[in-house]
Parts: C-alpha cells; sequence; structure tokens
C-alpha cells in the first residue's frame, strides 16, 4: 500500500493522545523509528525511557483503546520523539498496518495478557494474545518488512514444572498455566521464523522482575501496597485489614524491572548470532521472604508468623495483629513451586548484569508506596 502524503510537520502533536496510523506513516516516512507494544505496563515504559535515553530512533508507543485512560506509566515523557499509536494484539489488520506503513527498525513486543493466575479464566484470549498475536507479527514482518529486528518477551514460566535448578537455556519448556503454555508457543514461532526465512527474531526467557510500575494484582506490588496501607493505619493507631494471599512458599527469582531493559535491547543487538538469553538475577526468594522484608523496609520490626490447626490458618503477625493472613482463592489450579534463573550466558556474552539486588529492590517498591499511600 502507498503511504499517504500528510502534511504532519504543520500539526502540533500532543504525543500523549493517541496518533492515527497515517499520522504516524508520514512521520516514519524518513526516520528510523521502534515500535514498542504494551507501553502502558510496566516494561513498555522502561523501555520507552531506556531508547529515548539511549538512541536517536522515533519510537511509537502502542496502546489498546480503552474507556478510561491507563497511561501513567508514560504520563512522565516528554520528547518529540515519542508517538503512541492505536495497536490491538487480537486484531491482525491493527498490526500488518503497523508494520506495513512505520515500517520499523526494531518491533519490541512487550504487550501480553500477562496475568499467570487469570490465564486459567481467560485461557482463550490468553492464546490469542500471546500466541496467535505473534504468528500475526511474524507475518507481517515476512511479508512487508523482513529486516525488521524483532523481540519478543517469553518468560521463566515457560519452564514451569522445573526439572533442574538453576534453569538455563536448555532447560525443556514444561509450562503448567494457560499463560506458560502461549509463551512457549510463541517462542516456537519465534524459532520457527528465525530458521526458516532468517528474520531476525529472538525471545529471552525472563525470570520476574519488578517495580514501582509493576500491576497492582503481581504479588510483590499487592505486598508493598498493602505494607504502605497497613503502615499508615497503624501510625494513625487505626485498625486495619491484613494482606491476603495465596502460597507463600513458591519462590520466585526477582529482579529490577529497570535493569531488564537493557538486556532486551543487547539481545536485539548481536552482531553475528540470534542467540535467546536467561534474564535472571540468579538467586531465588520465598513469597514469605518478600512480606517479611516489605514489612521490615516499614519499620515493622519483630514479626512472627504464627502456625495454625491447617496449613491456611498460618498468620504472620505484629504485636498480636494480623498483617498477613492466606486466602485459598489464591491458590492456582496448578503452580509453578520454584523458579530460579541461571543467566550466565547473558552476562558472558551480552556482557549483562542486574545492577540491583533483592533487598534494594523490596526497599524502593516499599518506599515509593508508602510516599503515594
Ligand atoms: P504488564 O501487564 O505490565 O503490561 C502488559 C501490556 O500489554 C500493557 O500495556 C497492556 O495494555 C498490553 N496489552 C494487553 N493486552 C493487549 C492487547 N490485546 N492489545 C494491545 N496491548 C495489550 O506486563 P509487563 O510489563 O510486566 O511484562 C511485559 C511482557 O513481558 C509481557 O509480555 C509479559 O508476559 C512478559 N514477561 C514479564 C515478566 C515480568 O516479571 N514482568 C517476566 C517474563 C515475561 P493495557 O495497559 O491496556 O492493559
Ligand atoms: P508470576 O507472578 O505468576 O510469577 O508471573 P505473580 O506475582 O502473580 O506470582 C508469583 C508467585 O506468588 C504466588 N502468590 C501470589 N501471587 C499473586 N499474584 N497474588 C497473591 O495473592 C499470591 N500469593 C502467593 C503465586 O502463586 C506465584 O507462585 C510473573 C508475571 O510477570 C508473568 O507475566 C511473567 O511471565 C512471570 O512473572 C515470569
Amino acid at each position: 500500500m502507498k503511504t499517504p502524503k500528510i502534511d504532519y510537520l504543520d500539526k502540533k502533536i500532543d504525543t500523549m493522545n493517541v496518533i492515527n496510523i497515517n499520522t504516524a506513516a508520514g512521520i516514519a516516512q524518513d526516520k528510523k523509528c521502534i515500535v514498542v507494544t504494551g507501553v502502558t505496563g510496566q516494561d513498555g515504559s522502561h523501555m520507552v525511557d531506556f531508547l529515548l535515553k539511549n538512541t536517536d530512533y522515533v519510537v511509537f508507543g502502542c496502546v489498546r483503546r480503552l474507556s478510561v485512560h491507563n497511561h501513567i506509566n508514560i504520563s512522565h515523557v516528554k520528547s518529540d520523539r515519542f508517538y503512541l499509536i492505536n495497536f490491538d494484539l487480537t486484531d491482525s489488520h491493527s498490526i500488518s498496518r503497523v508494520v506495513e506503513l512505520i515500517r520499523p527498525y526494531y518491533f519490541i513486543n512487550l504487550a501480553a495478557q500477562s496475568f499467570v493466575g487469570s490465564s486459567w479464566d481467560f485461557a482463550h484470549q490468553t492464546w490469542e494474545t500471546n500466541a496467535t498475536s505473534v504468528l500475526h507479527i511474524l507475518e507481517a514482518i515476512r511479508l512487508y518488512h523482513p529486516t525488521c529486528r524483532f523481540y519478543q518477551a517469553g518468560s521463566s514460566e515457560e519452564f514451569g514444572d522445573v526439572i533442574y535448578s538453576p534453569q538455563d537455556e536448555n532447560h525443556p519448556l514444561r509450562p503448567r498455566s494457560p499463560y506458560g503454555a502461549s509463551k512457549a508457543a510463541a517462542r516456537q514461532l519465534v524459532k520457527v521464523y528465525r530458521e526458516s526465512y532468517g528474520i531476525y527474531a529472538v525471545q529471552g526467557w525472563l525470570f520476574n522482575h519488578e517495580g514501582t510500575r509493576r500491576g497492582e494484582e503481581f504479588v510483590t506490588r499487592k505486598i508493598t501496597k498493602n505494607v504502605a496501607r497497613i503502615s499508615k493505619a497503624a501510625s494513625k493507631g487505626k485498625a486495619f485489614k491484613p494482606i491476603y494471599l495465596g502460597n507463600l512458599d513458591a519462590t520466585r527469582d526477582w529482579s529490577d524491572a529497570e535493569d531488564f531493559v537493557e538486556g532486551i535491547w543487547l539481545m536485539l543487538n548481536q552482531k553475528e548470532t540470534m542467540q535467546e538469553y536467561v534474564l535472571s538475577s540468579n538467586e531465588t526468594h520465598t513469597v514469605r521472604e518478600f512480606v517479611e522484608l516489605a514489612f521490615e523496609a516499614a519499620g515493622f520490626k519483630k514479626c512472627k508468623w504464627v502456625k495454625g490447626k491447617n496449613p491456611e490458618d498460618e498468620t504472620y503477625t505484629y504485636k498480636g495483629q494480623v498483617l498477613v493472613a492466606i486466602n485459598p482463592d489464591f491458590y492456582r489450579p496448578a503452580e509453578v513451586n520454584t523458579l530460579h534463573g541461571d543467566s550466565t550466558l547473558a552476562r558472558r556474552e551480552l556482557k549483562w548484569k542486574p545492577k540491583s539486588s533483592f533487598k534494594d529492590l523490596v526497599k524502593k517498591m516499599v518506599k515509593n508506596d508508602l510516599q503515594i499511600e
């Protein structure tokens, strides 16, 4: 399709408003561009910050239409190299038009139905959003712009029911949730398109990464938001409700999301290979440990775990008050009990490593939520 001629330079564009794809095509005509999906989310918003700071590309951030704007994670961005465009992973036409009309140097796909817990409730939608859409993106790249470099957000959830620890790039894919299965399928598609057509397409196996822009239903942010709520109530001598959690003994390899976007960029810019890498902290901690550190960071001393008659009666208490209790509704139909990454390869070949420690991460998130509360 011929790119429509639009005198975009005469228009003043508010970059926080979504622009029409034809206007975007006009802007992209004589510029080096990158498309990033999922920019309203955690990783996408950090990726936008990273690209605007470290490259001179024009960045098109993809957002889906919602009745109420959810642009908080990108509301700080002030740049004439950043534009928002309409895009939906479940609409193959919107995917094709973005690739065909913008012809980006890089297509960084960070959008997804990213919550494992909901993937049992919305298994079909999870599959469409996380797997089928990747096929559409790869096809669009193959047909319209085969030199575009593609990154797919893979996950440690693909390893699932792990058979050895720590998990590296050779660990088999053994997903335990519709989410994990969708990401494993996407990974296979990326591999097939790379090997069949020579497209520069890679996925990273990213272990959990968190931060102040993390969605509030993920366990880390749920804990730090609620620690802030309880801290505020306790400081005024008011009563408070506990935090209700599920499996406290699951272990995760948690890092700071800000450290991971650089790793993704390095994966996209390999000189000779198209290697796929694990990114991880190489440490693993229980949900329980996260709870303890988060309350400690808010100044709660000498808290105790108190066992009950049944495992779900266990509580975490402070001066006799219950801070944390179990709600079995948060148990998953099938749990990934342990995740522990081994990112030796990325550290050696990409010269990447996370800067923040687990303790720094918990403190940063609690501090941020105490300020917001
Ligand atoms: P978030 O949940 O914070 O962000 C997901 C983004 O995807 C949001 O911007 C969301 O938009 C967008 N999105 C969802 N559905 C659609 C759709 N149909 N069309 C267009 N956009 C859509 O996730 P993260 O930033 O944490 O994760 C980024 C990626 O990395 C995801 O693919 C996730 O699965 C993967 N990943 C994340 C890890 C982590 O620990 N954070 C670890 C491993 C992999 P909206 O705001 O409108 O909902
Ligand atoms: P995860 O993250 O499933 O690892 O997926 P989440 O924070 O949801 O769960 C981590 C672990 O905590 C346990 N847990 C609870 N989880 C939630 N959400 N709420 C609770 O109340 C609760 N109590 C205990 C869970 O059972 C689980 O074991 C994240 C997402 O970012 C994915 O997109 C990404 O692919 C993976 O990390 C790697």
